[in-house]
């Protein structure tokens, strides 16, 4: 086990590179690695579509199921006490994780669609009125434009876009032209799943707050690949998935200061969410119980737990110089591939290599590219307004994780190569 122990980060001095990661010994934690497809060793380079998960991860999952299992917060019994400490320790590894202020401002939900759905739903409707205007961008992820516009539709609110330019980068100018007194939510992926761009947070974030209006980041990219520290940042949401970074599915956290929870109403009803009910009238748990209602995924947040301690073990800086390593040796050998067009080629850029090949269907890419065991993604990546900007109806995707190599960008370019040939090419 390489990253486990302990749940303390592991952070390189201030001013020097972290240490280069033995991925050999990373490799071996994960056993779906260690596979033929079609008589081909897999090469898995579908990471922001979710990630592989690590034994630490399988095995912290299969021991809750095998020894603690109990619902929470409701049983005297010592099984439910605890799977209730498993369950709310989590949290606190979470709050480390994201530095919030509090566990009371950390919110399971099932995944990032939900956490920004419940903003949507709850904020949302409470803040935002007829007239009003959330302001998005042109990379956002499907899940960070329909609730926004399923909200507009009921209240009368109206969607705003900044636009972003043809290497995948916000233009900023629009931006801040587009942020008016009407404003009255920001909603910006912190790094595109369709382009690897990381996006200029802080200032967005300085930049709306300058203008009183709050700030949500979905972060289901950024989290896996970049250190995120909310109260630094000063963002007013945070949302990620656990299955992206080595956790189970269906396990998720929205991030939300503790003055904008507060105030929200609650999302969904149920058990759990209460303090009293009667038929008159029902009153409502504290934060962060109040958005959590009826039973929630007890092992799969004992699962992201044991998935964080394994990416803090690693340590965010290390991962991120890795991945940023493998991404730039990709960019550099996809140039040298006549017909390989990458798009989007921000100047901050992170872990995606999306790219089309001259006179080739991205789903034949794919498919070509499985038959030779490697696992990539082709399509619109839930982000059509982006593939609309590059006149495109899909692209092929590459996305690195922390257990990906050089050897691996090799592989794809030859696969790549293959494909082409296939084509007469
Ligand atoms: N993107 C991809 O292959 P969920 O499904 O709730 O865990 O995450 C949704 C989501 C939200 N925002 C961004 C930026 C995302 O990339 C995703 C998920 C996957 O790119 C599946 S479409």
């Amino acid at each position: 086990m390489s990253g486990a122990e302990g749940t303390a980060e592991r952070r390189p001095a201030a001013g020097t590179t972290p240490p280069a990661l033995d991925v050999e010994r990373i490799r071996a934690d994960f056993p779906v690695l260690h596979q033929e497809v079609y008589g081909k060793p897999l090469v898995y380079l579908d990471n922001a579509a979710t990630t592989q998960k690590p034994r630490a991860v399988i095995d912290a999952v299969s021991r809750f199921y095998a020894h603690d299992n109990s619902n929470v917060h409701r049983g005297v019994h010592a099984l439910s006490q605890r799977a209730t400490e498993e369950y709310e320790g989590v949290r606190g590894k979470v709050r480390e994780f994201l530095n919030a202020a509090s566990e009371r401002e950390l919110i399971f939900v099932r995944g990032t669609t939900e956490a920004i759905n419940l903003v949507a739903a709850t904020f949302g409707r409470a803040r935002i009125r007829a007239g009003d205007e959330i302001l998005l961008t042109e990379m956002e992820h499907h899940s960070n434009i329909v609730p926004w516009q399923l909200l507009a539709e009921q209240v009368g609110a109206t969607i705003k876009v900044v636009p972003i330019t043809d290497t995948g980068e916000l233009v900023m100018e629009s931006f801040e032209q587009l942020l008016t007194d009407r404003t009255r939510l920001v909603a910006v992926a912190h790094l595109s799943n369709a382009l690897g761009t990381i996006n200029p947070v802080r200032r967005i974030i300085q930049a709306a707050h300058d203008a009183g209006v709050p700030v949500l980041l979905d972060g289901a990219q950024a989290a896996p690949h970049i250190r995120v520290d909310v109260r630094e940042l000063d963002c007013d949401f945070y949302a990620f998935s656990g299955h992206k970074i080595y956790g189970p599915t269906g396990i998720g956290v929205l991030y939300g200061k503790e003055k904008w929870l507060e105030d929200m109403p609650p999302y969904q009803g149920g058990g759990e969410m209460i303090r009293q009910v009667s038929f008159t009238r029902s009153t409502y748990g504290d934060l962060p119980a109040k958005f959590e209602a009826g039973t929630p995924n007890i092992a799969g947040a004992v699962g992201l737990g044991a998935a964080i301690d394994y990416v803090r073990g690693i340590g965010l800086d290390a991962i991120a110089a890795h991945e940023h390593a493998v991404l730039e040796y990709a960019l550099a050998a996809a140039d040298a591939i006549p017909g390989m067009r990458v798009v989007g080629r921000a100047r901050e850029k992170a872990s995606i290599l999306s790219f089309v090949l001259d006179g080739i269907h991205p789903h034949d890419i794919g498919t070509i590219l499985d038959r030779q065991g490697l696992a990539v993604r082709a399509g619109h990546h839930c982000a059509m307004p982006v593939m609309e900007h590059y006149c495109l109806p899909a692209t092929a995707r590459a996305s690195f994780a922390v257990y990906n190599t050089r050897a691996e960008v090799d592989a794809l370019m030859a696969g790549i190569r293959k494909v082409q040939e296939v084509f007469g090419l």
